[in-house]
């Protein structure tokens, strides 16, 4: 069960495993990766897709025929191999142009040259099959607070998104768009910053509905926030259109470590989520699971496909022991004690209102609220650990 197959669904990036180990602090400890190999090992280790920037497969400024090029290349090896392109996405950050920002860079021409550039991008995803194009705006935000307008940033977000949902639209493309919230880094502060945040900007756009997320592990705990918790939240409003899994140890500069080599208690909860927090107890995400990690510039080739498999590996092992969880009668007995499933029950009966609530004597009047005083625990730290030794491998 712990052999990865295209099933599974376990989809990179290609600048993931194409990471040469550049950091602000020195330059590559490993030659770059050719698309055509990169997608050859990645089938052979049992993988489902690979997603990209454009700038990933062509580097920015290619000529026209460079670009087809490197294009006709993936094609054939997509091709050879049998991996889809479930997922593309546009790289407004490293190119010079970017430095202020894509979509909200003060300067209005290269305003206007972002969008071209994404809608050129939403061209190839359609014709590679993509059904996501998913949106990072990591140099969309600011440094200095007099320095970003930032409703009128977040005014030029909108209309931007505004406009390539027409362009979808009109053109017919089966492509939905995931925002990408980060808090920081590569800026001081970044628009969008939280899952939260994102979820509240969709609501403002001219066609939510096309509009989600592509909430990353990391992204939300460089916040200090829960991201099992955040993906339930994205999850319940209808959000939860990609995924981006890896691991972060705290509240530091973005690690993108192997999924599980970070926080694997909240590891633990999110794949119990993502495979059995569905209606019935099935699958509640049925999307590509999307890694977006880095090999560590430690390692060399063999490492970098060692920690690929590492991924999908320990995704595997988690769902694994998500179900022996759910399958212990200790376990089912312990949500039981704990009232878990009484949280569906709605707190007013059928009809009541609160005139109804009011009238209820033994809502308030003859409740006794002092019966809670040293007894009527929940159980929850018992719940916990059963979890943790279902996670050890110990039950
Ligand atoms: C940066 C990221 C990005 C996004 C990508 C969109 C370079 O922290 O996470 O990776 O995931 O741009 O998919
Ligand atoms: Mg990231
Ligand atoms: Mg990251
Ligand atoms: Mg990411």
């Amino acid at each position: 069960m712990v052999t990865p197959t295209p099933a599974d669904k376990f989809t990179f990036g290609l600048w993931t495993i194409g990471y040469n180990g550049t950091d602000p602090f020195g330059g590559p400890t490993r030659p770059a990766l050719d698309v055509v190999h990169a997608v050859e090992k990645l089938a052979e280790l049992g993988a489902y897709g690979l997603t990209f920037h454009d700038d990933d497969l062509f580097t920015f400024g290619s000529t026209d025929a460079e670009r087809q090029n490197q294009i006709d290349r993936l094609k054939q090896v997509l091709a050879d191999t049998g991996l889809v392109v479930p997922m593309v996405t546009t790289n407004l950050f490293s190119p010079p142009v970017f430095k202020d920002g894509g979509f909200t860079s003060n300067d209005r021409s290269v305003r206007r040259y972002a969008l071209r550039k994404v809608l050129r991008q939403i061209d190839l995803g359609a014709e590679l099959g993509a059904k996501t194009l998913v949106m990072w705006g990591g140099r969309e935000g600011a440094e200095y607070d007099a320095a970003k307008d930032i409703r009128q940033a977040l005014e030029r977000y909108r209309e931007g998104v505004n406009l390539l949902s027409e362009y979808v639209i009109d053109k017919g493309y089966d492509i939905r768009f995931a925002i990408e919230p980060k808090p920081n880094e590569p800026r001081g502060d970044i628009l969008l910053p939280t899952v939260g945040h994102a979820l509240a900007f969709i609501g403002s756009l001219e066609h939510p509905d096309m509009v989600g997320l592509n909430p990353e592990v990391g992204h939300e705990q460089m916040a200090g926030l829960n991201f099992a918790a955040g993906i339930a939240q994205a999850l319940y409003h209808g959000k939860l259109f990609h995924i981006d899994l890896n691991g972060q140890r705290g509240i530091k500069y973005d690690q993108d470590l192997v999924f599980g080599h970070g926080d694997l208690h909240n590891a633990f909860a999110l794949v119990d989520l993502l495979e059995n927090g569905g209606p019935d107890g099935g699958q509640a995400y049925d999307g590509p699971r999307h890694f977006d990690y880095k090999p560590s510039r430690t390692e060399d080739e063999t490492g970098v496909w060692d920690s690929a498999a590492a991924n999908m590996r320990t995704y595997l092992l988690l769902k694994e022991r998500a179900a022996a969880f759910r399958a212990d009668p200790e376990v089912q007995e312990a949500l039981q004690a704990a009232r878990v499933a009484e949280l569906a029950q709605p707190t007013l009966g059928v009809g009541e209102g609160y005139a109804e609530l009011l009238a209820d004597r033994s809502a308030f009047e003859d409740f006794d609220a002092d019966a809670y005083f040293g007894a009527k625990g929940f159980g929850f730290v018992r719940l916990q650990q059963l979890a943790t030794e279902h996670l050890l491998g110990a039950r």
